[in-house]
């Protein structure tokens, strides 16, 4: 059986990696499993200075989600390189840099800067974080905006470039040609679903940047049909995340069209979760006589 997934130069031994921001940097998980049985390891968001985020509270758990609005907290680029690339060379995971910026400017400086960082194998392009003011969710709502910016990025690097997308879109296969037509290697989908609470007793928000981004199994259903529509229109590999907390789960996005997935908000409930999936993953192709992801990806039948 060969679960390999190939994204550009990047091979993924097998087809599950992490969604970004729900994994550190790598060695906050590297207590606590054994990362490198991971397909890939995807960090937090990069950009080239560094940036505090937002004020708490930070999280709301809701009916099987998690809202968030962190805002982007980041340690700068030199600071990422300085402080977590030797441990993350240590490990032979494959790294995915998340990156963003304010402006093309800023995306392309961050993006030029890491194509000569050792030990980085691909970059995913943030233009969907729906909690800072300006830049990223336009990037990813306003499709010349998003052509501009992975337009301008692709020239800044020979690195695997993976446009992130964002859900709160009328037609998201929109997004999803306008990625491969300007030169992405993949994209991966969805980012967080801008949402919101409120305390009945204070009538405050319940996080301190009022709006959030929510998470976790409440959105699957969402993402999955996501998904299938974007991979509906590319022939680039699509990586599938959105509340993926089993195997079973797994296997629904990649019947959908998905090359492969990423776990994000199950990781806080259970560190271990995304090498229970690849198990999982593997015990489904054993007993249905599969033995490679392309025999069952987008596989969807009437
Ligand atoms: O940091 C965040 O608040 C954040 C980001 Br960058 C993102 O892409 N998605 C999200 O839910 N939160």
């Amino acid at each position: 059986m060969d679960l390999s997934v190939q994204i550009g130069s990047l091979r993924m031994k097998n087809p599950v990696t992490v969604a970004s921001g729900t994994f550190g940097y790598g060695p906050e998980y590297g207590e606590l499993i054994d990362i490198n049985g991971l397909g890939a390891i995807v960090v937090k968001g990069i950009a080239m200075e560094p940036t505090m985020g937002n004020p708490t509270d930070r999280m709301f758990e809701t009916e099987s989600g998690l809202i968030n609005a962190i805002g982007l907290p980041n340690p700068g680029f030199l600071g990422f390189v300085d402080k977590y690339m030797p441990f993350l060379r240590r490990h032979e995971v494959p790294v995915i840099v998340n990156i963003w910026g304010r402006t093309v400017e800023e995306y392309e400086r961050i993006a030029k800067a890491f194509d000569t960082v050792d030990g980085v194998h691909a970059l995913e392009l943030n233009v969907s974080c729906p909690n800072i003011k300006e830049g990223s969710a336009m990037f990813g709502t306003c499709e010349t905006s998003f052509r501009r910016v992975v337009e301008g990025v692709r020239k800044q690097t020979k690195l695997p470039l993976i446009p992130k997308l964002a859900p709160n879109v009328t037609d998201i296969r929109i997004f999803a040609r306008a990625a491969e037509e300007c030169g992405a290697d993949a994209i991966s989908l969805i980012n967080s679903i801008p949402a919101m609470a409120i305390d009945i007793e204070t009538r405050r928000p319940r996080i301190a940047n009022v709006t959030g981004g929510l998470t976790g199994p409440a959105i699957k259903p969402v993402a999955l049909k996501l998904v299938r529509d974007a991979a509906s229109v590319v022939s680039i590999p699509v990586i599938g995340m959105g509340g993926i907390s089993s195997a079973a789960d797994a296997l629904e996005f990649i019947i959908a069209g998905a090359s492969a997935v990423a776990i994000g908000t199950a990781n806080f409930v259970n560190p271990n979760t995304a090498l229970a999936v690849i198990d999982g993953i593997s015990t489904y192709f054993e007993t249905h006589g599969l033995s490679a992801i392309s025999e069952l990806r987008g596989t969807l039948r009437s």
